[in-house]
This record gives C-alpha cells, structure tokens and sequence, in this order.
C-alpha cells in the first residue's frame, strides 16, 4: 500500500514538473528551481519531513545535471556554487529539526539567488524577498509574502526586495 502511495507521489512530481517545464523553456538547471520552491513551501508549512523529502529531490537534480548541456557561462557559475548548495541541502535533507532546517535554508537561498539571478532559470517572474526578523532571504514564485522561516507564527512578515523576469 504504501509502494503503491508512493508511486502516485511520484508520478505526480514528475508530471507536474513536466508541466512546469513545458511552460518555461527549462535549461538543464531548471529543476533545481523546482525542488527549491519544493522546500520552501515545505518550510512555510513547517513541515521538517517534507522539507527533508525535497532537499533530497533537489540532491538528485543538481547529481543529474547535464553539464555539457550548459552555456559556458552558465555552467561556471554553477560549478562556483555546486558544492555550497549540496552542502545546505544534505543538511536539511538529513534533519528533522526545523530550526536546523531554516538555517541552512538562509545560506542555501542567498546562493541559490545568485544563480537564478546569473542563468535564466524560468521565463515567470522570480521574487527575493526579504524576512528582517531572521535577517534571511527567500526566492518565490509569488509576490505574496508567505515567510519560511517562521510559518503560520509569522506568515507575512517580510518584503519582496528585488524581481527577477518582471
Ligand atoms: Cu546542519
């Protein structure tokens, strides 16, 4: 039962990725996007296992990387943050501890905006927003402010301090 639950999961990962990826014009770095949004929303709900389960997705994406399917330019910026990346999302891949997790979380977005702010990783508008409680960065599909780093305690609280694809 529970292998069947699974495959459901993930056949619905998979196609909703497709999906995404069908609207934006994916570079190989796209589903890195994907599985950051992934545990950012896991965060907002303060939820450490799912948060866990898609730190590990993104573990995989970034291992799946087709290198020489980047530009140039795109793969050494890449490869500048390949390794702080990996590092951040093992982190929160293998705690269950929120607080852990949101920790990592903050290094992991500043890094991570650099690279979606150096490659074009979505045609759909990108926002940085900012949490001055924490002193912390998050990206998001949306310009509503939903806060990972305190969830439903503080849900609003914060800015959006720059857009990429506006
Ligand atoms: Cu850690």
């Amino acid at each position: 039962m529970k292998k069947i639950f699974l495959l459901v999961a993930l056949i619905a990962t998979t196609s909703s990725q497709l999906l995404f990826a069908q609207d934006t014009k994916p570079t190989a770095l796209t589903p890195l996007l994907t599985s950051y949004y992934d545990i950012k929303d896991a965060l907002i709900k303060s939820s450490s296992a799912d948060a866990s389960n898609h730190a590990g997705e993104f573990l995989k994406n970034i291992t799946a990387v087709d290198m020489k399917a980047l530009p140039a330019a795109d793969m050494t910026m890449f490869m500048s943050l390949q390794e702080k990346l990996t590092f951040d999302a093992r982190h929160i891949s293998e705690s269950k501890d929120i607080a852990h997790q949101r920790e990592h979380f903050a290094n992991f977005s500043t890094n991570f905006f650099k690279l979606a702010k150096a490659v074009k990783l979505t045609d759909n508008p990108v926002y940085y927003a900012y949490c001055p409680m924490k002193k912390s960065y998050w990206l998001s599909a949306d310009a509503a402010i939903k806060n990972p780093y305190y969830g439903s305690q503080m849900l609003t609280c914060g800015k959006v301090s720059e857009i990429l694809n506006k």
